[in-house]
């Protein structure tokens, strides 16, 4: 087995992703896999730049193979917020539910329906060589939180061409169809075809 550290502290994402690469030759630890999660300052201006400080700063702390992804929610209304901010957008150290609830509130100056896409661009870093992938979920976003499932924005989002939220969803059909699934599904194969060189 080759070991992939994943570089993020987001249970929920790290669930995500191993199901993703089960069945692979690759093994992948969380940070909380490997005990500690340190604090990373993610001051990058795009998904892009946020996953590469992720990566390295992790990459410089285990020498080990590295994936990451930055990821979050683009609502058109909100031109584009909340975006790289997604995580703390209702500020430091505050619940999801807290941000699903900023969201709402924002978007009640609106008419229905409230168009969104989710984003994850997912990156691949061994000290050398880097490696990208994107994915993108376009929906709409709901004013009734529905499920348990997943995390996040999950139970206020509605992927285009269904009539469930994400939370409603169980994981493997999230990731068939989400953001993380694709990036990382195509991480996935760029990886594999590096393995057989
Ligand atoms: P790490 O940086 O440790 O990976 P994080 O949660 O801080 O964890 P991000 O900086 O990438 O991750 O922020 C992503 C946020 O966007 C995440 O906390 C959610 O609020 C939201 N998000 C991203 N993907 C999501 C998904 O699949 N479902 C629901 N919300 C999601």
């Amino acid at each position: 087995m080759k070991k992939l550290i994943f570089a993020t502290g987001n249970k929920g994402k790290a669930r995500e992703v191993k199901n993703i690469f089960h069945g692979t030759d690759f093994e992948i630890l969380s940070l909380h896999d490997l005990g500690d999660v340190p604090e990373i300052v993610e001051d990058g201006e795009t998904f892009e730049e946020n996953a590469l400080i992720k990566a390295r700063e992790i990459f410089e702390l285990y020498n080990n193979p590295v994936i990451a992804d930055d990821s979050g929610l683009e609502i058109d209304f909100l031109n584009g917020r909340p975006g790289v901010h997604s995580a703390r957008y209702a500020g430091e150290n505050c619940t999801y539910d807290d941000n699903n609830r900023k969201v709402l509130k924002e978007l009640s100056d609106f008419n229905e329906p409230y168009k969104a896409n989710f984003i994850c661009f997912a990156v691949y870093y061994d000290g050398t060589i880097i490696k990208k992938a994107i994915g993108k979920l376009p929906g709409i976003i709901i004013t009734q939180f529905r499920g348990q499932n997943g995390f996040g924005y999950d139970p206020i989002f509605v992927p285009d061409g269904y009539d469930k939220t994400l939370a409603e969803l169980g994981l493997e059909e999230k990731n068939k169809i989400s953001h993380r699934g694709a990036a990382f599904n195509k991480l996935k194969e760029i990886l594999i075809s590096m393995e057989e060189g």
